[in-house]
C-alpha cells in the first residue's frame, strides 16, 4: 500500500490517467491525496470529478479557489467567467450530488498517522496550528450547514487582508478562505498580498512567500500543498509544493510519501 499526493489537476483527465498508470496506482490498496483545484481551466472538469467521485474510498482531497468558484457559480451566487471551463460539470445529471459531495470536503488535512498535513494554498504563517486548524474547521461546518450558500456569496474580495483588523464573521471566513485557498505572499506584518502570481525572486521586494515569513508552522510534519504553478515543484525543508502548471503545457506531479519518489506526467496536448 502506497499514499501518493497530487498537485492541481484542473481539468487535465488524460495527464491524470497517464500519472495513474505510471505508478501503478490499485485502488484497492493505494491512498490519492490531491491538492485542490481538480478542475477548471483545463478540458475535462467533469471527468475529473467523476473520477474522484466514484473512487472516494480511495481518492482524498482539499477543497481549491477553483472548487468553491464552481460551487458559487453552480448556485448561481456568482457569475461564469470567461476562462471558466467546468460547463460540462454545470450540465451534469449528476450536479446536485456533486454539489452536496464537495460541500463535505475540508479545506484542510491533518493526518497524524502519515505526518502530513495537506492545504491548497498555504498555512498563514503567523498562527498556531490550533488556531489554523479551527479556522478551517469552523468554515468547513459553515458549508456542510444552511449557511453554506452566504458563504459562497461572501467569500469573493481580498480584504481584510489581517487577521486583526477582521471585524465580524463574514470577514473571518474570507481571511481565513483567502488564507487557505488563495494566498501566496505575504508583508513581513502577515497582511495578504493576493494579486501577486510571479515566482519568488521577481515579487516586489516588500513580498515574501508565506512558507519564508518568520513563522509558527509546524516543524513536525509535511506541509503540502499546490495552488501555485510559477512557483513549479518546490521543495524547502518540511514544505512541498506541487503545482507543476500541467494544465499551463508542463507537468502534473505525485509524490509518494513512503520515499518520497516524483513522479511526473507532462501535458499531452502541448
Ligand atoms: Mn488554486
Amino acid at each position: 500500500m502506497s499514499n501518493y499526493f497530487i498537485g492541481d489537476i484542473q481539468g487535465c483527465y488524460k495527464e491524470l490517467l497517464s500519472l495513474l498508470e505510471k505508478i501503478a496506482f490499485d485502488p484497492q490498496k493505494d491512498k490519492l491525496w490531491l491538492a485542490g483545484d481538480l478542475i477548471n481551466r483545463g478540458p475535462n472538469s467533469l471527468e475529473v470529478i467523476e473520477f474522484a467521485y466514484q473512487n472516494e474510498s480511495s481518492i482524498n482531497f482539499v477543497l481549491g479557489n477553483h472548487e468553491l468558484h464552481f460551487l458559487a457559480v453552480a448556485t448561481k451566487q456568482r457569475h461564469i467567467g470567461p476562462n471558466d471551463t467546468f460547463q460540462d460539470i454545470l450540465q451534469s445529471k449528476n450536479l446536485v450530488n456533486i454539489i452536496d459531495w464537495l460541500r463535505e470536503k475540508p479545506l484542510i488535512i491533518n493526518n497524524d498517522a502519515l505526518n502530513f498535513m495537506m492545504v491548497h494554498a498555504g498555512i498563514y504563517p503567523l498562527s498556531n496550528t490550533k488556531i489554523t486548524l479551527a479556522a478551517a474547521n469552523e468554515i468547513e461546518d459553515k458549508l456542510k450547514s444552511s449557511e453554506w450558500l452566504n458563504v459562497l456569496a461572501k467569500m469573493y474580495g481580498n480584504a481584510p487582508i489581517h487577521p486583526d483588523t477582521v471585524k465580524n464573521d463574514w470577514e473571518y471566513t474570507r481571511f481565513w478562505l483567502n488564507v487557505l485557498t488563495r494566498m501566496r505572499y505575504c508583508y513581513s506584518d502577515g497582511s495578504l498580498d493576493l494579486e501577486t502570481k510571479v515566482p519568488p525572486g521577481n515579487q516586489p521586494h516588500e513580498l515574501k512567500p508565506w512558507y519564508e515569513l518568520a513563522n509558527q508552522l509546524p516543524q513536525d510534519r509535511k506541509i503540502i500543498f499546490g495552488h501555485w504553478a510559477s512557483l513549479g515543484l518546490f521543495t524547502f525543508e518540511n514544505i512541498y509544493c506541487l503545482d507543476s502548471g500541467c494544465v499551463w503545457g508542463n507537468d502534473l506531479t505525485a509524490l509518494k510519501l513512503e520515499d518520497l519518489t516524483i513522479i511526473q506526467q507532462k501535458n499531452l496536448s502541448s
